[in-house]
């Protein structure tokens, strides 16, 4: 194979001068060589090759121009299987019909043919940084927790947590059933989200289900005073049946049309599902759950891309909300660290693993936290987090409250306002009958998180 270093790598290159140039596209990778091909720098290089203009051997076709739009690596660390590549802009795809960036396109070079190359073990896309000529050719939210906070009539700068669940048993609901849990929910909390596999299944086709879940928000409306959300799965494999997805429920919900969010499984589904529904529903607040990320982001596999590489593209590709995940302290895989994920989406001006990221004011993504959640670990979360403006979603910590669907939303709501206040858990508690009942629910949580609770709350087993 042809040795490629003295045209795709140029370690003299500084960091510093490609982020003012801002032509590049900066990453960076672990990765490890296959033994018996190249040297370190030589499998970056040819690595470079193959995630920009070239392939294994020098083709005939090569000009000057061509050589413009190579992507280099500048940094290598062989010890530490760490190296670092610039992609030039000009490299990736825009659309024709307005000139705008794609995240496809950069997934298809940065993450694409380079996971399978043969002379490399493993490679992993840790972090980039985009420059703010390219980042702001992407949409970027339109609609995020602050205009959720406006239909719930919160403050807008610092609205809370907007205290959500998802219905629960995953599948096997038929239409009544589901509709009723919904409205059990809303007589406490605020957000309901489909699970995200729930769509069109034969026993609960949408065209029955939608209208039950919207009646059932109109009339927990009128009967707590409060808005309402529902955030419908708008999920499908034909762009055309997104589409007449979306356009039916929103018929469906007719005035309440504010009241509902789509959303799509982004991950599984790609970039192209969540710029559709993006770009086709401007208007709805646009929820991406991420199942199937841990595949390509868990820390345990050495291929694929991180969480925060994920978290970034989520929100250049425009989604409202995404799930990042319980940092530790619930179900799913996730560590005290990823706090830097939920920033990433939030704030202008961020300081990732690796790189600094500017968003030239794009509009932040919301967090959803979610993921075996329940009132007893939302104090210790938001400690760490620092806030609670997020929306958060419990299903179990919901529906598995002893007192029934109810309580086990205003329990969520309970803890959200205990923490808001700066009062302890155990102290609210003995005021608020839902969040006590939590305590007995939870008892093993109660006991690891809460010590001294059963006293305090006169719970014996
Ligand atoms: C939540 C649930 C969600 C996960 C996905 O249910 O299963 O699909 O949040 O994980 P429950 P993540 O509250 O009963 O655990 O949010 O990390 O993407």
């Amino acid at each position: 194979m042809l040795d490629q270093t003295s045209r795709y790598a140029n370690l003299d290159l500084k960091e510093e001068d490609l982020i003012a140039a801002g032509e590049h596209v900066l990453s960076v990778y672990k990765l490890k060589p296959k033994p018996g091909f190249f040297d370190y720098i030589g499998t970056a290089a040819h690595f470079c090759a193959e995630s920009s203009t070239g392939t294994n051997v020098q083709v005939v076709t090569l000009d000057d121009f061509t050589r413009n739009l190579d992507a280099i690596c500048y940094f290598v660390d062989e010890e530490k299987e760490l190296m670092k590549i610039a992609y030039p802009i000009g490299l990736f795809d825009r659309n024709i019909t307005d000139g705008r960036a794609m995240a496809v396109s950069m997934m298809t070079l940065m993450v694409g043919n380079n996971q399978g190359m043969g002379d490399v073990e493993y490679a992993k896309l840790l972090d980039m940084y985009v420059p703010p000529r390219f980042l702001r050719l992407f949409d970027g939210p339109s609609k995020n927790i602050q205009d959720m906070w406006r239909v719930l009539g919160r403050d807008l700068e610092n609205g809370g947590m907007v205290v959500g669940t998802i219905i629960k048993p995953k599948l096997g609901l038929r239409a009544q059933p589901f509709a009723d849990a919904c409205y059990q929910f809303w007589l406490g909390g605020d957000f309901v989200k489909n699970d995200e596999p729930q769509g069109n299944q034969v026993y609960a086709p949408m065209r029955q289900t939608t209208p039950l879940v919207a009646d059932a928000m109109k009339r927990a409306m009128d009967e707590t005073g409060q808005a309402k959300i529902f955030s419908a799965n708008i999920t499908a494999d034909d762009p055309f049946e997104m589409i007449a997805r979306g356009e039916y429920i929103l018929e469906t919900f007719g005035e309440l049309c504010e009241n509902v969010a789509f959303l799509v499984d982004g991950f599984v589904g790609g970039p192209g599902m969540v710029a559709l529904a993006r770009r086709h529903f401007p208007n709805q607040f646009l929820h991406y759950h991420r199942a199937g990320h841990g595949a390509v982001t868990s820390s345990e596999s050495n291929r694929g891309y991180s969480s925060l590489v994920h978290m970034k593209w989520s929100r250049m590709l425009g989604a409202s909300g995404i799930h990042v995940g319980t940092m530790g302290y619930g179900k799913m895989e996730g560590y005290a660290s990823d706090k830097v994920n939920a920033f990433m989406l939030t704030d202008d001006s961020v300081q990732g693993t690796w790189f600094h990221q500017e968003w030239g004011r794009m509009k932040g993504t919301t967090p959803i936290i979610s993921g075996g959640m329940n009132a007893l670990r939302l104090p210790g979360f938001f400690d760490h987090l620092g806030h609670c403006n997020v929306i958060q979603t419990s299903g179990g910590g919901a529906l598995g409250h002893k007192g029934g669907i109810v309580a086990g939303a205003k329990s969520l709501r309970q803890a959200f306002m205990a923490w808001q206040e700066g009062t302890d858990l155990i102290d609210y508690a003995k005021q608020h009958e839902e969040l006590r009942g939590a305590f007995a629910t939870f008892q093993d949580d109660a006991d690891t998180l809460h010590p001294g609770w059963r006293e305090k709350l006169g719970v014996h087993r």
